[in-house]
């Protein structure tokens, strides 16, 4: 039988300061229903998707950034259109956004960057809660613009959960990760391991670098030759989409792909706003790679990988 499933990157253009929740919950939806239109029966949609980048900027008051920037429930009041819509036109999507969380009072206070899995019938099938937070937690008033991952939110603690998911006639094993987490291989094989075919990245990427002076070319080359290289070593399906664009004047790059088992971009975005890219994932095609090159069982080695677990950062050890 066919394992073929229809997916969708809905790409998001900017998202400013000033747009309110429901203004971005009537754009995804319109992106909804266009993917849908095109055959389309799941969607992935950005990190931190209601709202501007907000890292970016320092804010004091913590209550203002919880109340401004966090959900305190998902779906809530304002973004269950999108579910209702999933459900109506029974498509499953992802969808990243600021999880405000119950701590062991029940009051809620811990903070995560964190995305869901949602079901064809609108229900909520999985969670993640990023784990590799980029940037930085102090103030630096020098530098054009703030990353601030580290004081927002903190590290996620669901490890990285696969789930199995029923969308378009089709059942599959599915992982998420988010944004800074394509960089490192460890959450993709830790997926891999795990029987994922299918993984979903939300991204918001700047244009510039924060840290130092980098064509801009060049990062958005780290970024296809990294979501092609996890793709083709872990013989999944990738789908990586973007928040894009000129967000209060500070610029994100797109390029959302979904990129087959074999390495190769079977749909890219070409511009920075909203725009929806669909491909046909054929959820068999990695069989071969699976059975063969990237046959894990066969082929890994974990009793030389201990460092991997042991150790954080280099430490210079030369055999000699
Ligand atoms: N959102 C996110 O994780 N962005 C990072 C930028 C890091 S720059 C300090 C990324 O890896 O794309």
């Amino acid at each position: 039988m066919s394992r073929k499933l229809v997916v969708a990157a809905a790409q998001l253009g900017p998202v400013n300061l000033g747009d309110d929740r429901a203004s971005v919950v009537a754009r995804l939806v319109a992106m909804l229903q266009e993917s849908a239109a095109r055959g389309a029966r799941f969607v992935a949609f950005p990190e931190l998707a209601f709202t501007t980048f907000f890292p970016r900027w320092w804010f004091d008051n913590e209550d203002e950034v919880n109340d401004r920037f966090f959900e305190r429930s998902m779906p809530s009041p304002v973004t269950q259109p999108l579910f209702d819509e999933a459900q109506r036109l029974g498509v499953g999507f992802y969808i990243g956004y600021g999880e405000l969380a119950a701590g062991e009072s029940g009051s809620p206070n811990h903070r995560f960057n964190t995305a869901i899995l949602v079901g064809p019938d609108g229900s909520i099938v999985g969670k993640y809660r990023k784990v590799h937070l980029p940037g930085h937690a102090d103030h630096k008033p020098e530098a054009a613009f703030q990353h601030l991952e580290k004081k927002y939110f903190e590290v996620g603690d669901l490890g990285f959960p696969t789930y199995r998911y029923g969308a378009g006639g089709v059942d599959l094993i599915a992982g998420m990760l988010i944004c800074n987490d394509r960089r490192w291989p460890e959450g993709f094989r830790v997926l891999g391991l795990q029987g994922a075919e299918m993984v979903v990245l939300g991204f918001n990427t700047p244009t510039e670098n924060l840290h130092y002076p980098e064509p801009p070319a060049l990062r958005v080359h780290h970024h296809l030759i990294m979501a092609q290289s996890m793709a083709y070593q872990n013989s999944i399906w990738l789908i990586e989409t973007a928040k894009a664009g000129v967000e209060d004047g500070f610029r994100m790059f797109g390029h959302s792909v979904i990129v087959a088992p074999t390495g190769e971009i079977v749909a890219q975005t070409v511009s920075e706003d909203d725009e929806v890219i669909v491909a046909t994932a054929d959820l068999d095609l990695s069989d071969d790679l699976r059975r063969t090159m990237f046959n894990l069982a066969a082929h890994r080695r974990p009793e030389h990988y201990g460092l991997l677990v042991e150790r954080v950062g280099v430490e210079v050890t030369p055999a000699n």
